[in-house]
């Protein structure tokens, strides 16, 4: 074991003696110095001092994303300016950016998590580590490249893009891992085959670490198919930190650093908070974090913490499910609750599917146009009109046997989709216009 997974396997009465010792630190903190948190504790009638056991912090209020925008840019920074030592920012999809101000000591924590996820993964200091996600606002670039280092892993700082310059230097500086997000990653499979590269005789690479967007089971097994590659998952928003809070150890679920981060489960509609094992919205409370800590952030992601300790690995760290939808992610087509990931589990079952596809939403007079266009693979791209026919029958069942609806399926041909170098926009949805 590596030292700097030690505390993953924390015995869990000390896990929570230590989680309630942090709350009780954090908490007035933020209430000292954050006066919205302030304002909405005094709205709810709740005092840090009442915070005694774990289960009195659902006594208090949640922050959520329009908190940030409503605060911008500095309105929820605990911390002085001199204490500052860099700044993250998100965009989200829509209106004013969010901005979350770290301190050095958020910045460690933040590199200590994320180097625990790659410790998990079975990195070490012999690795080298192509760091593809964008640096800059975005926080996958710069949060793997301080994990990777902290590790001691040898850390090749890319950033998204330039993809043949990156396979090249993977090829010339012996990568063994790379990090970006999973629709990245497709694309450098397709530019490595373009090229003439192997992954599995031409290069080093055994590792994978993907997330930033969702991808499915189905996803992971056509990139670990393709590529020769493990492909780990990993988990994390730029309000919390950014990649690192969670990591999959092989379990099919990810271990959240419950030491830096603790996770919640509510209920969306009620904001009730739920057992282990049920599924609801995630929320977390930030334990170390002093720039911008966070209180009850409500992150949107649908998961569960599973009961009981990983039967994998041992770790007493809680186990949360992938992370599959977001509540805001959810579509509403003809009256039915339709996520992404199950279109994109449907159309991946299918061989002759390339894992590039768009869904769109058009307006009309009568019902919503609903669209999938489909991209076909290499080999199944003809011109035999009667065979295509077939294969689009089969995706439509596919695709109605899982969402219960009927799409408009159009097989385009290959490499006609847009790719992505970061987070890919699946779904164009005209109703919103
Ligand atoms: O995406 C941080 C990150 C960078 C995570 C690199 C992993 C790797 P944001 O841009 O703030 O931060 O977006 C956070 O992305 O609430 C999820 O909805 C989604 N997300 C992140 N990781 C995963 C994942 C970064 N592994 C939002 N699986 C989160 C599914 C993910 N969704």
């Amino acid at each position: 074991m590596h030292p700097i997974s030690k505390p993953d396997y924390m015995p869990i009465e000390e896990l929570r003696k230590l989680q309630l010792q942090k709350l009780q630190k954090l908490v007035p903190y933020e209430y000292e110095r954050v006066a919205l948190f302030r304002r909405r504790c005094d709205e709810t009638g709740v005092k840090p001092r009442d915070l005694v056991t774990l289960a009195d912090l659902a006594k208090f209020p949640f922050m959520k994303k329009t908190d940030l925008r409503d605060e911008y840019p500095l309105g929820l920074t605990a911390a002085p300016m001199k204490e500052i030592v860099r700044f993250h920012c998100s965009s989200g999809t829509t209106g004013k950016p969010i901005c979350i101000p770290n301190t050095k000591g958020d910045v460690e924590v933040w590199a200590d998590a994320t180097a625990r996820c790659l410790a998990m993964y079975g990195l070490t200091d012999e690795d080298v580590l192509q760091v593809s996600y964008g640096y800059g606002l975005f926080t996958g670039g710069l949060g793997l490249h301080y994990g990777g280092e902290k590790l001691g892993c040898a850390v090749l700082p890319t950033s998204a893009g330039n993809t043949e310059k990156q396979l090249m230097l993977m090829r010339d500086l012996g990568t063994t891992a790379i990090a970006c997000t999973p629709s990245y990653f497709l694309h450098v499979i397709e530019v490595a085959k373009k090229l003439g590269i192997d992954f599995r005789r031409d290069t080093k690479l055994r590792h994978g670490i993907f997330g930033a967007e969702p991808w499915t089971d189905e996803m992971r097994a056509k990139i670990e198919a393709e590529s020769g590659v493990v492909a780990h998952d990993i988990y994390g928003l730029t309000e919390i930190s950014g990649p690192g809070v969670a990591g999959d150890c092989g379990c099919g679920g990810l271990h959240v650093w419950e030491d830096h981060y603790y996770p919640e489960i509510v209920d969306p509609e009620t904001l009730r908070p739920l057992p282990d094992g049920e599924r609801g919205e995630l929320v977390f409370t930030t334990l170390d974090r002093f720039g911008t800590p966070m209180v009850r952030y409500r992150t949107r992601d649908l998961t569960r913490l599973r009961p009981g300790t990983c039967p994998r690995c041992g770790r007493t760290m809680r186990v949360m499910d992938r992370v599959s939808a977001r509540s805001d992610d959810m579509l509403i087509i003809h009256g039915v609750n339709v996520f992404p990931s199950q279109i994109e589990t449907a159309l991946l079952r299918i061989p002759e599917i390339a894992p590039h596809y768009q869904i769109v939403l058009t307006p009309t007079e009568t019902l919503d146009l609903f669209e999938i266009k489909v991209e076909l693979t290499p080999e199944a791209f003809s011109d035999n009109i009667r065979a295509l026919e077939a294969l689009r029958k089969r995706v439509l069942a596919a695709v109605k046997q899982i969402i219960g609806l009927t799409p408009k399926i159009i097989l385009v041909e290959p490499n006609s989709l847009p790719r992505s170098e970061g987070k890919i926009k699946r779904v164009i949805d005209n109703r919103k216009k």
